[in-house]
């Protein structure tokens, strides 16, 4: 059979285990996920004697050349050679890959699995055709993985591919617990700029449906379309000034569109938030029942996660509440209050991390550091981590910002903002901020208002949330009736909605305070 370049972009992996197979056939799960889509297969059965192996592999590969798709054979050269297939899929544990490539001649499509730099990159030496990098998520379909990457720790390995010139001739795709929910994300957030995955490779979201072959439709169809928080404007702003005249139709437009803030935040913010809210033309919801935001995550706003005083049900609640703001394409912050304080709440970060995409990150420097060193660093401490002076606080944010392909905000008495590509640091603000319970939490629920209406850019926006609030605090700091942390409070919410009252107004006094 002669077959066209081979597509990774829908690998399908299969498993004979009743868990997942349950009592279908196998071909005929293969037969109508090859009909949904699937362009490359591989059979993986860890329990069949060798002869069955031989005589499904033999079924199979008739089903796959129908289809022109591939047909590889999970660890075993012998079993490929009796099919005739295509090729096989070996890990770091199977036979090596010198040996299998001799067997099987230059021809076959020979995969290998990484979950590091180093297996990488061995194995594009040894002439890897793909390699199948991970493990993406903790999946049950295979618990004796060595490392869970994350996008993060994939990206990485793609970088170095990309660094050794393996981009263009060694294919790559990634796997474990990848299904509808977090396919987008994989393929985005894991990108290298220069070295994209060629695709996913899933055994359970297809295996285990009951529909194969709608299961490999849709995934395939989520695979080619872009996912609802890519929008990016071409025509970034890169100048402080560009960027300083458009915050002016972003506050405007909140006031117009009044869109909601669901706040799933910490008890004692809970008031303060709903009041900045309502100051800068938002209509808030605090909402910390993830059931809520099925259908919160319908009307247009945005969701803010604060995990102040985040428990086990709570933490279930946010990454049910982040999936589904994910799926309907609303925007995501992420504020991880006190994330270095405990073991909880570090793991509770890795696990939001791994749970959905956040669209902007807010934090102080500490969280910021945790979030940054919350999943497996490939190359050991970066020195980000480690960030005392100015310039690492503006490198560590930047990034993160370039790790998670979104946008990061430190804030102190200098704020750093990024979206990975463009980088500010902004001296707004006032020295009482720190003296009132909430002020940084509150930042993220003017942020979110203002993504809420402008997802174009969202760097732009994060950047107007944080200029509105801190020129409202400066602001509120020295009018005559503040004498203190206590009448700083109602002066800040009233400076809010002053700005924007102003700003609707057509006056842009206050935004020549920027700095
Ligand atoms: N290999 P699911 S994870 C076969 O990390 C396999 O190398 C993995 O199954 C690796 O799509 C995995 O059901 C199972 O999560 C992936
Ligand atoms: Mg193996």
């Amino acid at each position: 059979m002669t077959l066209k370049k081979v597509d990774y972009a829908l690998y399908l992996v299969t498993d004979s285990t009743p868990a997942i197979l349950g009592d279908k056939g196998i071909v005929k799960v293969v037969e109508a996920a090859l009909e949904g889509g699937v362009t490359i297969l591989q059979y993986r059965d860890k329990v069949s004697d060798t002869g069955a192996l031989i005589s499904t592999g033999k079924r199979l590969h008739a089903v796959t050349q129908k289809h022109g798709v591939p047909l590889l054979i999970n660890d075993r050269i012998d079993v490929a050679l009796a099919v005739g297939c295509e090729g096989v899929h070996i890990g770091q544990d199977d036979v090596d890959l010198p040996t299998a490539r001799r067997v099987l001649g230059p021809d076959a499509i020979i995969g290998v699995t990484a979950s590091s730099i180093d297996e990488a990159l061995t194995a594009c030496k040894d002439g890897a055709n793909y390699l199948g990098i991970g493990t993406m998520f903790a999946t049950p379909t295979k618990t004796n993985t060595k490392d869970i990457i994350g996008t993060a720790g994939t990206k990485q390995i793609l970088a170095a591919m990309s660094q050794n010139d393996w981009s263009r001739t060694v294919s790559t795709v990634s796997i474990g617990g990848i299904n509808s929910t977090t396919i987008q994300r994989v393929l985005y957030q894991s990108a290298h700029p220069t070295k994209p995955l060629d695709g996913v490779a899933i055994v359970s979201a297809i295996m285990a449906s009951a529909d194969p072959r709608s299961a490999a439709s849709s995934l395939l169809s989520l695979i080619r379309s872009p996912p609802p928080f890519a929008i990016t404007n071409p025509n970034k702003a890169t100048t402080t000034a560009t960027l300083l005249a458009q915050i002016p139709s972003i506050i405007s437009a909140v006031s117009q569109k009044t869109p909601l803030s669901h706040n799933m935040t910490n008890l004692v913010v809970q008031n303060f938030s709903a009041n900045v809210a309502l100051a800068i033309g938002g209509s808030p919801i605090m909402a910390n029942y993830g059931a809520e935001a099925g259908d919160l995550s319908h009307l247009g706003g945005s969701l803010v996660i604060n995990m102040g005083t985040v428990t086990p049900d709570g933490l279930a609640n946010y990454c049910q509440a982040l999936k589904a703001y994910n799926l309907a394409g609303g925007p995501v912050v992420f504020d991880p209050v006190g994330a270095g304080a405990t073991a909880v709440r570090r793991d509770a970060v890795r696990v939001l991390l791994a749970a959905g995409y956040l669209d902007v990150i807010k934090g102080n420097e500490g969280e910021i550091r945790t979030v940054f060193g919350a999943v497996v660093q490939q190359r050991g401490v970066d020195s980000g981590v480690s960030s005392t002076t100015e310039g690492e606080k503006a490198r560590l944010v930047r990034d993160l910002a370039v790790r998670e392909r979104n946008i990061v905000l430190m804030t102190g008495a200098t704020d750093y903002i990024s979206d990975g590509e463009r980088t500010f640091a902004v001296e707004n603000g006032h020295e009482l901020l720190g003296r009132i319970t909430g002020s940084g939490c509150v930042l993220g629920t003017a942020i979110s208002l203002m993504l809420a209406v402008s997802r174009e850019d969202k760097l732009l926006a994060a950047l107007t949330g944080l200029l509105h609030y801190e020129i409202a605090a400066e602001i509120a700091a020295v009018r005559e009736d503040v004498r203190g942390p206590g009448t700083f409070v109602p002066a800040l919410i009233d400076e809010l909605y002053n700005i924007q009252k102003a700003t609707v107004g057509g006056d842009l006094k206050w935004l020549e305070r920027a700095k």
